[in-house]
C-alpha cells in the first residue's frame, strides 16, 4: 500500500518546471494501429501537436498556479495541485473548479485554478485494495439546481455507486444507488460519467473474473447507463437491466464527441489495449477476443464488435479519456507514461500521436475543462517512479486540444 501522504502546496520548482516540457513524440509510433479502414486515412492537421512540439513551456515560477494570472490562452501547463496520494477521478463544476478523488484515502477535493485545493468529504465504506478505492466522481448535469454528485467506490464486498449533495464546501451523503458491481484487487472499471442524455454511465470490469464480461446477469465487464436513482435508463437494450454494452475486460475511459457518439478505452491483458466505439447493445469480445478478432485466434466470430484502435499494453495502458476542442480523442495512459492523440472522424480514427511522453509519468486522468483545456492527473504514487510533488494535477496549455 502506498505510505500516507499529506497534502502538499502547489510545487513549482526549478526542478518541476524542468519537468513541465510538453513534447510530442513525431517519430513514427511503433505500435498503435488503426482499423484498416482508417489506418490510411491522413491525420487532420493539429495545431495541437505543431505547437507543443515547436514551444516547450516556459518554466514556471513560484506563485504562478496561486495568482489566478494564468488565462485560458497560455502557453504553459499549470500545476493545479501537488502532492497528492493516487489521485483518480475528475469532475468539473459549473464554475470551472474540479472535483477530484483519492483512491486509497477515500477523500473528495475540490480544486481550482489559482487556490489550494480544500477537501469537501470523505465518502463513507471505501475500502482500497489494490486498483479499488474510491476511483470515478460525476456530477450532475443539472446541479445548478439539484446539487447531485455521484461517485464510484469499492467497498469490502462490492464496487457501487453512490450519491451525494456539494453544499458549498461540503459533500452531503443521500444514498448508494447501485451496488452488487464485481470487485476485486484489479479490473473495477470506474469512470463514471453524466452524458449528454443525463444518464449516469458507469464503466465497470471484470474483478478478474473474466466469465463476468458476457454474462448479461452480471454488472461485470459492462458499460451501464442508469438513472440518477440508479434504476435501468428509458432506452437501454433490455429495459430491466442497466447493461448497455458488454464483453468489456477493464473499462476505465468514457467520452462523447461532437456527434453524441460514445467511445471508451479498455486495458487489454498482456497484448491489446483498445480505444472502442461503444454502441447499444454490442459485445467488445472479452474473453474470448483481446483487440481485434483478426488478431485472435478462434476470435473471428462476428458478434463480437472490434474497437477502433488497439495499441500494445507497454504503450498505453488506457485509463482517462477526454474528447478534445479539436475534436480529436485523449487517452491517459498509466503504463504507456503519455497521452496518446486520436484524431477522430466521425466514427473512424486516424494515426494516434504520442504527446508528453517522458515529461509526468504515468498518466491517469484527462478531462476537458469547461473552457476547452485539458487536465491531466499523474499516476506515480502507485505502480509508478515518483518524483518530487507527485501526484499532480495539470492543466495543459490551451493550444493542446484546440
Ligand atoms: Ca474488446
Amino acid at each position: 500500500m502506498p505510505k500516507p501522504r499529506r497534502l502538499a502546496l502547489p510545487l513549482l520548482s526549478g526542478l518541476t518546471a524542468g519537468l513541465l516540457a510538453v513534447t510530442a513524440c513525431t517519430g513514427s509510433p511503433p505500435s498503435p494501429s488503426s482499423t484498416p479502414s482508417s489506418a490510411s486515412s491522413p491525420a487532420p492537421s493539429s495545431p495541437a501537436t505543431s505547437s507543443t512540439s515547436t514551444a516547450p513551456a516556459s518554466p514556471a515560477t513560484p506563485g504562478s498556479a496561486t495568482s489566478g494570472a494564468t488565462t485560458p490562452t497560455a502557453t504553459s501547463p499549470v500545476e493545479v495541485a501537488t502532492g497528492l496520494d493516487v489521485p483518480w477521478g475528475l469532475a468539473f463544476l459549473p464554475d470551472g473548479s474540479a472535483l477530484v478523488t483519492l483512491r486509497d484515502e477515500g477523500r473528495v477535493l475540490r480544486v481550482r485554478e489559482g487556490a489550494q485545493p480544500v477537501e469537501v468529504g470523505r465518502i463513507d465504506g471505501v475500502e482500497a485494495n489494490g486498483e479499488g478505492g474510491l476511483l470515478g466522481i460525476a456530477v450532475s448535469r443539472e446541479f445548478a439546481t439539484d446539487r447531485r454528485v455521484f461517485v464510484y467506490h469499492t467497498t469490502g464486498e462490492d464496487n457501487r455507486v453512490a450519491r451525494l449533495r456539494l453544499e458549498g464546501d461540503r459533500l452531503v451523503p443521500e444514498r448508494v444507488i447501485l451496488s452488487g458491481i464485481p470487485s476485486g484487487g484489479i479490473h473495477n472499471g470506474g469512470r463514471i460519467k453524466v452524458g449528454p442524455d443525463g444518464m449516469l454511465w458507469v464503466p465497470t470490469g471484470d474483478a478478474s473474473e473474466r466469465d463476468q464480461a458476457p454474462d448479461p446477469s452480471s454488472l461485470g465487464g459492462k458499460i451501464l447507463r442508469v438513472t440518477a436513482d440508479g434504476a435501468p435508463a428509458p432506452g437501454n437494450p433490455d429495459p430491466s437491466s442497466p447493461v448497455w454494452s458488454r464483453g468489456h475486460r477493464n473499462v476505465q475511459g468514457l467520452a462523447w464527441d461532437g456527434e453524441q457518439r460514445l467511445w471508451a478505452t479498455e486495458f487489454g491483458q498482456n497484448t491489446w489495449d483498445e480505444l472502442n466505439l461503444i454502441e447499444k447493445g454490442r459485445d467488445y469480445g472479452w474473453p474470448t477476443v483481446e483487440g481485434r478478432r483478426q488478431d485472435t485466434a478462434g476470435g473471428g466470430d462476428a458478434r463480437y464488435t472490434d474497437p477502433l484502435v488497439v495499441w500494445s499494453t507497454d504503450q498505453a495502458s488506457p485509463s482517462g479519456l477526454a474528447i478534445g476542442v479539436d475534436g480529436a480523442a485523449y487517452v491517459a495512459a498509466l503504463m504507456g507514461e503519455r497521452l496518446w492523440r486520436v484524431p477522430l472522424q466521425g466514427s473512424t480514427t486516424g494515426e494516434p500521436q504520442a504527446l508528453l511522453q517522458g515529461t509526468y509519468g504515468r498518466l491517469r486522468t484527462v478531462e476537458r475543462g469547461p473552457d476547452g483545456r485539458l487536465w491531466i492527473i499523474t499516476s506515480n504514487t502507485f505502480r509508478g517512479d515518483e518524483r518530487d510533488g507527485d501526484d499532480r494535477i495539470v492543466i495543459l496549455p490551451a493550444s493542446t486540444g484546440r
